[in-house]
C-alpha cells in the first residue's frame, strides 16, 4: 500500500490527498506536524533531506517528493492526466505556473499570516512582496478562465488539482478573491467534480508521525 506522509493544513499535501481520495486508491496517511518540528527528524530527513511534506512512499520503501511530481505520477492512465501531447504540457506548464508563479505569494503569505503565530510581525517586509506575486498569478488565472473551464483542455486535470488547494484558501493570506469572478466560479466547479473532498478529509485510518518531537 502506499505511504502518505502529509501535512493536513499544508496546501502541497492536501493536493495530493485529493487526488488519492478522487481516485478511490487505498492509502496509508502518517501526518507530520511541521509545527512541531517532526519534519527535521533525522528519521524523516532519512526518507527526504528537504524535510519537507507532502511525501509519497511505495511499498518497496522508494518515497517521491514534490506534490506536483507525486500527482503526474498517480494520475498517469487516468482522465486527470491528458492524453493528447499538448494538452499534457499544457498541465505541465500550469504545475510550473503553481510552483513559480503562485505558491511564492499565496501560499506564503497564508503560512505566516494564518498559520505562524506572530508570523505577521516576523514578515512584515515579505508582505507587500506576497501580495504583489499573488494578486499577479490570481490576475494570470482570472485571464485564462474567462475563456476557458480549466487549465489544460476542457476537462478537469491535474494542473486545477495543483491549483485548487491554494487557491481556495487564499482568503486566509488576505487576498480578496470578490476581484476575481471566473476564478471563483471554476473553484466552483473543482468543488462540484465527482470525487472532491474539502482540505479537511483524511482517510479514516491516519497513523501518527511516530518520530514525536524526541529528536528535534
Ligand atoms: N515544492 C514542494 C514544496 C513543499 C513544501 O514546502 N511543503 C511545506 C508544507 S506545504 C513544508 O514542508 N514546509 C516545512 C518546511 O519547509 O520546513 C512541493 O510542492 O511539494
Amino acid at each position: 500500500m502506499l505511504t502518505l506522509y502529509s501535512t493536513q493544513s499544508s496546501g502541497n499535501s492536501y493536493k495530493v490527498r485529493l487526488l488519492l481520495a478522487k481516485l478511490g486508491l487505498a492509502f496509508r496517511l502518517v501526518e507530520v506536524d511541521i509545527f512541531a518540528g517532526e519534519h527535521r527528524t533525522p528519521e524523516f530527513l532519512a526518507k527526504h533531506p528537504e524535510g519537507r511534506l507532502p511525501l509519497l512512499e511505495f511499498e518497496d520503501g522508494t518515497t517521491l517528493p514534490e506534490s506536483n511530481a507525486i500527482l503526474f505520477y498517480l494520475a498517469e492512465g487516468t482522465p486527470l492526466l491528458p492524453v493528447d501531447r499538448l494538452a499534457r504540457a499544457e498541465a505541465l506548464r500550469w504545475m510550473f505556473f503553481e510552483q513559480n508563479n503562485h505558491e511564492p505569494g499565496i501560499a506564503q503569505a497564508r503560512f505566516w499570516l494564518n498559520q505562524v503565530r506572530g508570523g505577521r510581525e516576523l514578515r512584515t517586509h515579505d508582505i507587500d512582496r506576497w501580495m504583489e506575486e499573488g494578486y499577479g498569478a490570481l490576475r494570470v488565472m482570472e485571464r485564462h478562465l474567462q475563456v476557458h473551464p480549466f487549465f489544460a483542455g476542457e476537462d478537469l486535470s491535474v494542473a486545477d488539482l495543483a491549483l485548487f488547494p491554494h487557491t481556495h484558501v487564499a482568503p486566509e493570506g488576505d487576498f480578496d478573491l470578490s476581484h476575481f469572478p471566473a476564478v471563483q466560479a471554476w473553484l466552483a466547479r473543482v468543488e462540484a467534480a465527482p470525487g472532491h473532498v474539502p482540505m479537511t478529509w483524511r482517510p479514516q485510518e491516519v497513523e501518527p508521525c511516530s518520530w514525536r518531537l524526541a529528536r528535534v
